[in-house]
Order: C-alpha cells, then structure tokens, then sequence
C-alpha cells in the first residue's frame, strides 16, 4: 500500500464513512493531560473517554502521550499526528473510530529529560498513567517502596536524572514547585489496589529525602486518587494491523483492539483542573474500594485463572481456555463459590450478574488475549487478584480449595519454564529467574517447591505462607498441575 494511504491528518476528510473520526478541530486543542505508558490499554481507554470529551466541546483538554519505555512512539502515533484507529470487536462484528485526542508523543527511553519537561509544564493539570503493576516499584505483598529494586537504588543516588516512574514523578513535582507552583493530580490507571495509596507513598518516599519543603508542597497541592479502569485490549498484532488496511483501505501502525464493554470509576479528590470524564461515561465516587475489589477479583481473577490453566491445558488465547467446559466451570465455580462472599455491597451492581458478564466477555473470538501475554509479571498480579481473596475467607474460616487452585497454576507456570522442564516456554516476571533457580534445586518434589516459593516474603505475607490449609491446598495443586494431566486435576478439584 502505498504511503498516500497511510493514516494522517490529511487522510482523514477520504476515510471511508463508516470509520467515525474526531469531531472536533485537533488544531484547537492544547495540552493538558500527561499520560505515561502509551500503550494498547491507554489507546483503548483513557484517550478514547477524552476524545469523547472533546467531542462534546469541553474545554480543550489535548493529551501528550509518553513512553518512558520501550516501545517508540514517534515512529508510529508520531508519524500519524497522534491518530489512530481504535477497532471495537465482538465476534465477527467490527467497528472503526479514528481517536484524535493525543496532540503530541513523547519518547523518553534514553532519559527522563523529555518526560520531565512535559509533566513539570503550566500547561498540564491532569497526569495519568498505564506503567504495569511492577512500574510501581513496590513491594507486592506490602505495597512499600522497595529499596532494593535496582532503579530505586540508582534514582536514591540520582535524583536529578531519575529512571523510575516513582522518582521521575518526584522529580517533576519538585520542577513544578521550583518554576510555577501549580496543583496537578496523580492519576494510576493500573490494576493494583488502592492504586492512588501506593503511589502517593512511592513518590513521597522520594519526595521526603529531598526535604521537608517539598512533602509540605506535595501534601498542599498534589492529589492520588485512586481508580478502577476495565477494558480488554490485548497488544496489537499484524493482523490487527491488515484487517484495518484489508477492510478499511488505510495502513495505521498504530491500531488497538478492543472489547466494547469499558468502565472508569475513578475517586471525586483532585488537585487543580478535571478533565470531565464523568460527562461521558466515567463515575466519579468518594471511594472506589468495592469496585475495584469486584474488578480484581472477578474479572482479572478469571483472566488470570484461566491464563495459567489455560496455558498448563494447551490453549493459546483466553477465549479459547473459556471454551473448554472444564476450566469454564471451574473458574465459574471458583467465582461464585469463593470470590463473591469476599466482595463488598458495589453500588448498582449485582455481583452474580457481574461474573456472568465478566465471563461473557472473555468468550469474545475477536479478542485474542494471549495466555502468556496476561501470565506476564504474575508475581505482581496474584497478590490482588487470588491471594487477597483468600486471606479473607481463611480469617472466615471458609474454603480455599478453589482459589489456591490458580495460585498452584502460577507456580507450575514458572516451574514448567525452568530448564529441569526443557523450558517449555518464555517467562516474563521479575520473579522468572529467582523461581526457576528455586525450582532446579527443589526438584520435582511439590512439597519442596511450595516450600521453596512460599518463601518468597515480597509475594507471600509470612502468615499467609504459614496456613497449613493454604500450604496443603498449594502442594495438592502443584502435584496435579505438574502431573501429565493437569486438565483431569481441574475436573477431580471441580468433583470434589
Ligand atoms: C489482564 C488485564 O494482562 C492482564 O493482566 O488481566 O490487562 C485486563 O485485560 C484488564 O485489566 C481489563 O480491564
């Protein structure tokens, strides 16, 4: 296809008719969002729910994308102008919106000069962000900076030529406080809980050490409110890429897939301007707790249930492990059974409701969501999503059967890996080395591994890995998950 065809802003007046497009003048927008982690998720969600803004008329709130890590955006949204096209999927049904709220990208890979500039500008009022549970640099089962991460260690020594989100933040909230002064808010868009909380304490942690002048400014004029944010949007691949060129007659390197359900339940405290999201779809709320708790736990707890499961039972995508009717029952059980009694009363929400729903979702063909992609940085998810729920019900006194089910998952995931297994399979984890060394040396014995991996205090609260029911639970699981017949274990577990 030749470059004429190639998505820009003089594309967009020969589009065909059924593609919707920006309907607002992009000229007339000027920053006033920062968002760092442009990735398939951010494209499919914070920028989407600002073009609809846009289209509204309200304000001029322009976004300025940026990635502090890989990949590069200026040789794709930046060849574009910032456009791109966001493909909604269900089944065989396509729909095509061209998303012109991104006014600019930003690389800063190489140093956080450029990310600096932009977060420490007048202009921005509003900064959000998709930087992955583990952009944090917390401790998962404590929620604490963690002071040996090797970037927290550097930025401590460097604080003037920061590489960590935490201390990029607390640097550009130190420029803020040196040049102008205004309020900004904080926005985390990833699935960790209280995810305002902890990166409030992460950025203060840096905050504190340049002095007390900056924490009383912070306290004064910055706000961490937390969010819940939900949409499947897996990475986009070439052929989310054809079809766009195939059906629609335009190359774009910069599409993203998604589903059409989507939410933002994000808690009414901010500092300076609010873009306003809630006009279009957002909620705003004094505390978003029970949502995100029904978020992590039913949704992303299937996703990453049926991820390892699926992975340990030969299945490629999400939809594909659902499809299967025993992990369906499984993780249907495991929801309804386990999860929900764990929940708090969500306003307007029905909780039985909402898992069927969740589990609908995840049957979308059209949305192929890779096993590996979501087993990705598990030791950052499985706090939140499965361990949290069963600390709960083990105060209760209720059953784990189920839920320790995926956390013995987890570990046959990364133990399959390991080279005793002929590394079936690439781990992406901070944790992958560490957990295959453990398993090398304990062998295949599942007492010894559990032993071995329960161990691990920034995953596993020391109480936590002391229960003997969770301990029992765990060792039973790994024993059936690491036999030749993982699958037939799901349905004894189901049986029993
Ligand atoms: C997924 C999430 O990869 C993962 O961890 O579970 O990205 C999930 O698709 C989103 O949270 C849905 O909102």
């Amino acid at each position: 296809m030749s470059a004429a065809r190639s998505l820009r802003p003089a594309l967009l007046d020969h589009l065909p008719s059924e593609v919707r497009k920006p309907a607002y003048d992009r000229a007339a927008l000027k920053p006033g969002i920062a968002h760092i982690g442009v990735g398939a998720f951010h494209r499919c969600h914070q920028a989407e729910y600002t073009d609809d803004l846009l289209a509204k008329n309200f304000d001029h709130w322009g976004l300025v994308g940026i990635n502090i890590r890989p990949p590069l955006l200026g040789q794709t949204l930046g060849q574009q102008d910032g456009l791109y096209t966001r493909l909604i999927r269900h089944n065989d049904e396509v729909e095509a919106r061209v998303i012109g709220s991104i006014v600019r990208v930003v690389d800063s890979q190489e140093s956080a000069a450029p990310a600096l500039e932009v977060l420490s500008s007048p202009d921005i009022e509003m900064v959000t962000m998709t930087v992955t549970e583990k952009g944090y640099c917390h401790i998962p089962s404590s929620g604490a900076l963690d002071l040996d991460h090797p970037d927290i260690v550097h930025d401590l020594a460097n604080p003037e030529a920061p590489r960590s989100v935490p201390s990029i933040l607390a640097r550009a909230l130190e420029l803020r406080m040196a040049s102008h002064g205004r309020p900004v808010t904080l926005l985390s868009c990833d699935n960790i809980p209280t995810n305002g909380t902890i990166l409030g304490n992460v950025v203060r942690a840096f905050a504190e050490r340049r002095g007390n002048r900056l924490a009383d400014w912070i306290a004064a004029n910055v706000a961490f409110p937390s969010a819940m944010v939900d949409r499947i949007a897996p990475a986009t691949t070439e052929a989310d890429i054809d079809t766009v060129e195939k059906r629609f007659g335009y190359r774009d390197g910069a599409v993203v897939v998604g589903e059409r359900f989507r939410q933002w339940v994000i808690e009414d405290r901010f500092a300076g301007r609010v873009p306003r999201w809630d006009r279009v779809g957002a909620t705003f709320v004094d505390d978003v707790t029970p949502f995100e708790l029904l978020k992590m736990r039913v949704l992303n707890g299937a996703q990453t249930t049926l991820c390892y499961l699926g992975v340990l039972g030969g299945f490629e995508h999400s939809f594909e492990a659902i499809a299967d009717p025993s992990l369906a029952t499984f993780v249907r059980r495991m929801l309804m059974e386990e999860t929900l009694p764990t929940l708090m009363p969500v306003p307007g929400i029905s909780p039985a409701a909402y898992v069927e729903q969740s589990l609908s979702r995840l049957t979308n063909t059209a949305i192929r969501h890779r096993n590996h992609q979501i087993a990705t940085d598990g030791s950052q998810k499985i706090v939140q999503r499965l361990l949290n729920p069963i600390r709960d019900r083990l105060a209760k006194g209720k059953s784990i059967a189920l839920l320790s089910v995926p956390v013995a998952g987890w570990m046959a995931y990364l133990v399959k890996a390991s080279a005793r297994f002929g590394r079936t399979w690439q781990v992406s984890d901070p944790f992958a080395e560490k957990i295959a060394a453990l398993a090398d040396r304990a062998g295949l014995d599942s007492k010894a591994l559990a032993d071995a991996i329960l161990a691990i205090d920034a995953i596993f609260d020391p109480a936590l890995a002391a229960n003997a029911t969770f301990r029992a639970h765990v060792i039973a699981g790994l024993d059936g998950l690491l036999s030749n017949d993982p699958m037939g274990f799901v349905r004894q577990v189901c049986a029993g």
